[in-house]
Protein backbone atom coordinates (compact mmCIF):
# COMPACT_ATOMS: atom_id res chain seq x y z
CA UNK A 1 0.00 0.00 0.00
CA UNK A 2 1.42 3.47 -0.53
CA UNK A 3 0.45 6.05 1.86
CA UNK A 4 0.68 9.67 1.72
CA UNK A 5 1.80 9.14 5.42
CA UNK A 6 4.37 11.33 5.68
CA UNK A 7 7.50 11.04 7.97
CA UNK A 8 7.28 14.36 9.71
CA UNK A 9 10.09 15.59 11.89
CA UNK A 10 13.44 14.08 12.71
CA UNK A 11 13.73 10.09 11.40
CA UNK A 12 12.14 8.13 13.60
CA UNK A 13 14.25 4.84 13.94
CA UNK A 14 13.17 1.33 13.73
CA UNK A 15 10.63 -0.02 16.52
CA UNK A 16 11.84 -1.66 18.99
CA UNK A 17 12.71 -5.95 18.29
CA UNK A 18 13.26 -4.78 15.00
CA UNK A 19 16.48 -5.18 12.61
CA UNK A 20 17.97 -1.96 11.48
CA UNK A 21 16.46 -2.09 7.93
CA UNK A 22 12.89 -2.14 10.26
CA UNK A 23 12.14 -6.65 9.35
CA UNK A 24 11.03 -8.15 11.83
CA UNK A 25 11.06 -12.12 12.38
CA UNK A 26 6.94 -12.92 11.30
CA UNK A 27 7.32 -15.88 13.57
CA UNK A 28 4.28 -17.64 11.51
CA UNK A 29 3.91 -20.28 14.39
CA UNK A 30 3.07 -17.62 16.94
CA UNK A 31 -0.39 -16.73 14.30
CA UNK A 32 -3.45 -18.14 16.32
CA UNK A 33 -6.54 -20.20 14.65
CA UNK A 34 -8.65 -16.51 14.30
CA UNK A 35 -5.83 -14.97 12.67
CA UNK A 36 -5.73 -17.87 10.00
CA UNK A 37 -9.89 -17.88 9.79
CA UNK A 38 -9.68 -14.15 8.77
CA UNK A 39 -7.09 -14.61 5.80
CA UNK A 40 -9.05 -18.00 4.99
CA UNK A 41 -12.03 -15.70 4.60
CA UNK A 42 -10.71 -12.50 2.77
CA UNK A 43 -9.37 -15.35 0.30
CA UNK A 44 -11.93 -17.15 -0.48
CA UNK A 45 -13.96 -13.81 -1.40
CA UNK A 46 -11.24 -12.64 -3.79
CA UNK A 47 -10.18 -15.98 -5.27
CA UNK A 48 -13.79 -16.52 -7.12
CA UNK A 49 -13.99 -13.05 -7.89
CA UNK A 50 -10.91 -12.36 -9.01
CA UNK A 51 -11.11 -15.28 -11.72
CA UNK A 52 -11.88 -13.18 -14.80
CA UNK A 53 -11.09 -9.91 -13.03
CA UNK A 54 -7.33 -10.18 -12.42
CA UNK A 55 -4.44 -10.00 -14.98
CA UNK A 56 -3.08 -13.58 -16.23
CA UNK A 57 0.66 -13.46 -13.85
CA UNK A 58 -1.35 -11.94 -11.06
CA UNK A 59 -3.60 -15.54 -11.26
CA UNK A 60 -0.39 -17.64 -12.33
CA UNK A 61 1.47 -16.06 -9.63
CA UNK A 62 -1.19 -17.22 -7.14
CA UNK A 63 -1.08 -20.66 -8.45
CA UNK A 64 3.19 -20.94 -8.27
CA UNK A 65 3.22 -19.89 -5.03
CA UNK A 66 0.66 -22.16 -4.39
CA UNK A 67 -0.81 -19.20 -2.34
CA UNK A 68 -4.20 -21.56 -1.11
CA UNK A 69 -6.19 -20.45 0.94
CA UNK A 70 -5.60 -22.49 4.00
CA UNK A 71 -3.93 -19.91 6.43
CA UNK A 72 -1.37 -16.96 6.67
CA UNK A 73 1.40 -17.91 4.38
CA UNK A 74 5.08 -18.90 5.84
CA UNK A 75 6.98 -15.57 3.92
CA UNK A 76 9.91 -18.24 4.46
CA UNK A 77 8.07 -20.83 2.49
CA UNK A 78 7.11 -18.92 0.06
CA UNK A 79 9.75 -16.74 -0.82
CA UNK A 80 12.11 -19.44 -1.69
CA UNK A 81 9.43 -20.38 -4.16
CA UNK A 82 9.85 -16.38 -5.57
CA UNK A 83 13.30 -16.66 -5.04
CA UNK A 84 13.48 -19.03 -7.96
CA UNK A 85 11.65 -17.53 -9.85
CA UNK A 86 12.66 -14.25 -9.84
CA UNK A 87 14.97 -13.47 -7.16
CA UNK A 88 12.69 -11.57 -4.32
CA UNK A 89 11.96 -12.58 -1.08
CA UNK A 90 9.39 -11.34 1.24
CA UNK A 91 10.30 -9.68 4.77
CA UNK A 92 8.38 -9.12 7.74
CA UNK A 93 7.68 -5.19 8.84
CA UNK A 94 5.57 -4.16 11.54
CA UNK A 95 3.37 -1.74 9.20
CA UNK A 96 4.81 1.27 7.14
CA UNK A 97 8.44 1.91 7.00
CA UNK A 98 10.58 5.39 6.12
CA UNK A 99 10.28 5.57 1.97
CA UNK A 100 14.20 5.45 2.01
CA UNK A 101 14.02 2.01 4.05
CA UNK A 102 11.06 0.84 1.48
CA UNK A 103 13.16 1.89 -1.49
CA UNK A 104 16.47 -0.03 -0.46
CA UNK A 105 14.43 -2.90 0.10
CA UNK A 106 12.85 -2.57 -3.30
CA UNK A 107 16.37 -2.15 -5.13
CA UNK A 108 17.05 -5.04 -3.64
CA UNK A 109 14.29 -7.66 -4.49
CA UNK A 110 13.33 -7.62 -0.67
CA UNK A 111 9.12 -6.90 -0.49
CA UNK A 112 8.52 -5.31 3.33
CA UNK A 113 4.71 -7.29 3.98
CA UNK A 114 3.09 -6.12 7.13
CA UNK A 115 2.78 -9.42 8.90
CA UNK A 116 -0.20 -8.08 11.33
CA UNK A 117 -3.48 -9.37 9.62
CA UNK A 118 -6.91 -7.13 10.15
CA UNK A 119 -9.70 -8.23 12.45
CA UNK A 120 -12.66 -10.15 11.06
CA UNK A 121 -14.34 -6.34 11.64
CA UNK A 122 -12.32 -4.57 9.35
CA UNK A 123 -12.22 -6.93 6.16
CA UNK A 124 -13.13 -4.17 3.64
CA UNK A 125 -10.94 -1.31 4.94
CA UNK A 126 -7.97 -1.04 6.34
CA UNK A 127 -5.43 2.08 7.40
CA UNK A 128 -2.31 0.16 6.60
CA UNK A 129 -1.26 -2.32 4.80
CA UNK A 130 -1.75 -5.98 6.60
CA UNK A 131 -0.36 -9.34 5.28
CA UNK A 132 -3.28 -9.87 3.12
CA UNK A 133 -3.11 -6.89 1.50
CA UNK A 134 0.86 -7.13 0.88
CA UNK A 135 0.78 -10.64 0.41
CA UNK A 136 -2.14 -11.73 -1.36
CA UNK A 137 -1.88 -8.15 -2.87
CA UNK A 138 1.39 -7.59 -4.35
CA UNK A 139 3.49 -10.71 -3.77
CA UNK A 140 2.03 -12.72 -6.88
CA UNK A 141 3.05 -10.32 -9.80
CA UNK A 142 6.42 -10.43 -8.29
CA UNK A 143 6.54 -14.05 -9.80
CA UNK A 144 6.15 -12.00 -13.15
CA UNK A 145 9.71 -11.46 -14.74
CA UNK A 146 8.66 -8.03 -16.28
CA UNK A 147 6.81 -7.01 -13.41
CA UNK A 148 9.76 -7.98 -11.08
CA UNK A 149 11.96 -5.89 -12.64
CA UNK A 150 9.91 -2.57 -12.79
CA UNK A 151 9.54 -3.27 -9.01
CA UNK A 152 13.37 -3.16 -8.73
CA UNK A 153 13.82 -0.36 -11.18
CA UNK A 154 10.79 1.62 -9.00
CA UNK A 155 12.65 1.26 -5.77
CA UNK A 156 16.01 2.28 -7.52
CA UNK A 157 13.98 5.10 -8.57
CA UNK A 158 13.07 6.15 -5.40
CA UNK A 159 16.08 6.55 -3.87
CA UNK A 160 17.37 8.73 -7.02
CA UNK A 161 13.82 10.42 -6.21
CA UNK A 162 14.56 11.30 -2.59
CA UNK A 163 17.30 13.02 -3.70
CA UNK A 164 16.21 15.23 -6.56
CA UNK A 165 13.13 16.15 -3.97
CA UNK A 166 10.36 14.28 -6.46
CA UNK A 167 8.82 12.09 -4.20
CA UNK A 168 5.31 12.97 -4.40
CA UNK A 169 6.15 12.81 -8.30
CA UNK A 170 7.05 9.29 -7.77
CA UNK A 171 4.31 8.32 -5.44
CA UNK A 172 1.87 8.74 -7.37
CA UNK A 173 3.40 6.61 -10.32
CA UNK A 174 3.57 3.87 -7.40
CA UNK A 175 -0.09 4.77 -6.80
CA UNK A 176 -1.48 4.68 -10.21
CA UNK A 177 0.20 1.12 -11.59
CA UNK A 178 1.21 -0.60 -8.53
CA UNK A 179 -1.59 -0.18 -5.90
CA UNK A 180 -4.46 0.48 -9.01
CA UNK A 181 -3.00 -0.24 -12.21
CA UNK A 182 -5.44 -1.88 -14.74
CA UNK A 183 -3.68 -3.16 -18.15
CA UNK A 184 -5.28 -4.40 -21.36
CA UNK A 185 -6.10 -8.28 -21.27
CA UNK A 186 -6.08 -10.76 -24.48
CA UNK A 187 -8.80 -9.27 -26.63
CA UNK A 188 -8.16 -5.87 -25.08
CA UNK A 189 -9.91 -6.51 -22.43
CA UNK A 190 -9.66 -5.02 -18.89
CA UNK A 191 -7.60 -6.82 -16.22
CA UNK A 192 -6.63 -5.89 -12.98
CA UNK A 193 -2.80 -5.78 -11.66
CA UNK A 194 -2.93 -2.93 -8.82
CA UNK A 195 -2.84 -4.16 -5.42
CA UNK A 196 -4.64 -2.46 -3.66
CA UNK A 197 -7.63 -3.43 -5.77
CA UNK A 198 -7.39 -7.25 -6.32
CA UNK A 199 -7.36 -7.12 -2.17
CA UNK A 200 -10.39 -5.11 -2.09
CA UNK A 201 -13.54 -6.93 -2.86
CA UNK A 202 -15.43 -3.78 -3.60
CA UNK A 203 -12.90 -2.11 -6.09
CA UNK A 204 -12.41 -5.61 -7.74
CA UNK A 205 -15.75 -5.32 -9.15
CA UNK A 206 -15.89 -1.15 -9.26
CA UNK A 207 -12.23 -0.63 -10.97
CA UNK A 208 -14.01 -3.09 -14.42
CA UNK A 209 -17.54 -2.24 -14.36
CA UNK A 210 -18.54 1.03 -12.68
CA UNK A 211 -19.27 3.95 -15.25
CA UNK A 212 -18.00 6.22 -12.68
CA UNK A 213 -14.78 6.76 -12.54
CA UNK A 214 -12.53 7.31 -15.86
CA UNK A 215 -9.92 5.18 -17.02
CA UNK A 216 -7.28 6.62 -19.29
CA UNK A 217 -4.48 5.01 -21.42
CA UNK A 218 -1.15 5.14 -19.05
CA UNK A 219 1.01 8.09 -19.85
CA UNK A 220 4.03 8.62 -17.04
CA UNK A 221 3.80 12.58 -17.33
CA UNK A 222 -0.13 12.84 -16.94
CA UNK A 223 0.02 10.00 -13.72
CA UNK A 224 3.24 12.45 -12.31
CA UNK A 225 0.58 15.02 -12.24
CA UNK A 226 -2.63 13.92 -11.29
CA UNK A 227 -2.55 13.37 -7.04
CA UNK A 228 -4.49 10.65 -5.70
CA UNK A 229 -6.74 10.03 -2.39
CA UNK A 230 -6.31 7.29 -0.44
CA UNK A 231 -9.28 6.53 1.79
CA UNK A 232 -11.83 5.75 -1.21
CA UNK A 233 -12.42 4.04 -4.18
CA UNK A 234 -10.37 6.18 -7.01
CA UNK A 235 -12.39 8.19 -9.54
CA UNK A 236 -9.33 7.33 -11.92
CA UNK A 237 -7.41 4.74 -13.39
CA UNK A 238 -4.40 4.60 -15.64
CA UNK A 239 -4.69 1.26 -18.05
CA UNK A 240 -1.09 -0.07 -19.37
CA UNK A 241 -1.18 -2.14 -22.88
CA UNK A 242 1.42 -4.12 -21.36
CA UNK A 243 4.00 -4.63 -18.38
CA UNK A 244 6.28 -4.37 -20.83
CA UNK A 245 5.41 -0.76 -21.51
CA UNK A 246 5.57 -0.30 -17.58
CA UNK A 247 9.08 -1.22 -17.52
CA UNK A 248 10.07 0.43 -20.77
CA UNK A 249 8.62 4.07 -19.04
CA UNK A 250 10.81 3.19 -15.75
CA UNK A 251 14.56 3.06 -18.34
CA UNK A 252 13.22 6.49 -19.53
CA UNK A 253 15.42 10.14 -18.54
CA UNK A 254 13.36 11.19 -15.27
CA UNK A 255 15.66 13.99 -14.38
CA UNK A 256 14.18 15.68 -17.89
CA UNK A 257 10.59 14.65 -16.59
CA UNK A 258 11.15 16.27 -13.60
CA UNK A 259 12.38 19.60 -15.11
CA UNK A 260 9.52 19.71 -17.13
CA UNK A 261 6.83 18.65 -13.79
CA UNK A 262 8.04 21.65 -12.27
CA UNK A 263 7.05 23.87 -14.75
CA UNK A 264 3.08 21.84 -15.14
CA UNK A 265 0.17 22.41 -12.36
CA UNK A 266 -1.33 19.53 -11.27
CA UNK A 267 -4.14 17.95 -12.83
CA UNK A 268 -7.17 17.37 -11.04
CA UNK A 269 -8.76 13.41 -10.94
CA UNK A 270 -11.75 14.19 -12.07
CA UNK A 271 -10.42 16.46 -15.16
CA UNK A 272 -10.19 15.33 -18.73
CA UNK A 273 -7.09 16.46 -20.34
CA UNK A 274 -7.65 17.01 -24.44
CA UNK A 275 -4.25 14.89 -24.78
CA UNK A 276 -5.88 12.16 -22.81
CA UNK A 277 -6.94 8.91 -24.23
CA UNK A 278 -10.32 8.40 -22.72
CA UNK A 279 -11.02 4.68 -22.54
CA UNK A 280 -14.94 4.18 -22.96
CA UNK A 281 -17.04 3.08 -19.44
CA UNK A 282 -17.98 -0.94 -19.63
N1 LIG B 1 6.10 0.83 3.98
N2 LIG B 1 5.72 -1.32 4.75
C1 LIG B 1 5.51 -0.36 3.82
N3 LIG B 1 4.72 -0.64 2.76
C2 LIG B 1 4.49 0.28 1.81
O1 LIG B 1 3.77 0.02 0.83
C3 LIG B 1 5.09 1.56 1.93
C4 LIG B 1 5.91 1.79 3.04
N4 LIG B 1 6.49 3.00 3.17
C5 LIG B 1 6.34 4.07 2.22
C6 LIG B 1 5.43 3.72 1.10
N5 LIG B 1 4.87 2.52 0.97
C7 LIG B 1 5.06 4.74 0.05
O2 LIG B 1 5.34 6.05 0.50
C8 LIG B 1 5.76 4.50 -1.27
O3 LIG B 1 5.19 5.35 -2.26
C9 LIG B 1 7.19 4.80 -1.14
FE1 LIG C 1 0.40 -1.69 -1.11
Amino acid sequence: MSVAAEQHGAPVGPPPGAAADWTVDQRWSAYTPDEHAVWVRLYERQAALLEDRACAPFLNGLKALDLHGDGIPDFERISDKLDALTGWRVVAVEGLVPDDVFFDHLANRRFPAGRFIRGRHQLDYLQEPDVFHDVFGHVPMLTDPVFADYMQAYGQGGQRAQGLGQMHHLARLYWYTVEFGLMRGPGGALRIYGAGIVSSRTESVYALEHPAPHRLGFDLERVMRTPYKIDDLQSLYFVIPSLQTLLEVTQRDFAGLYTRLRGLPDVAMEAILPTDELIAAP
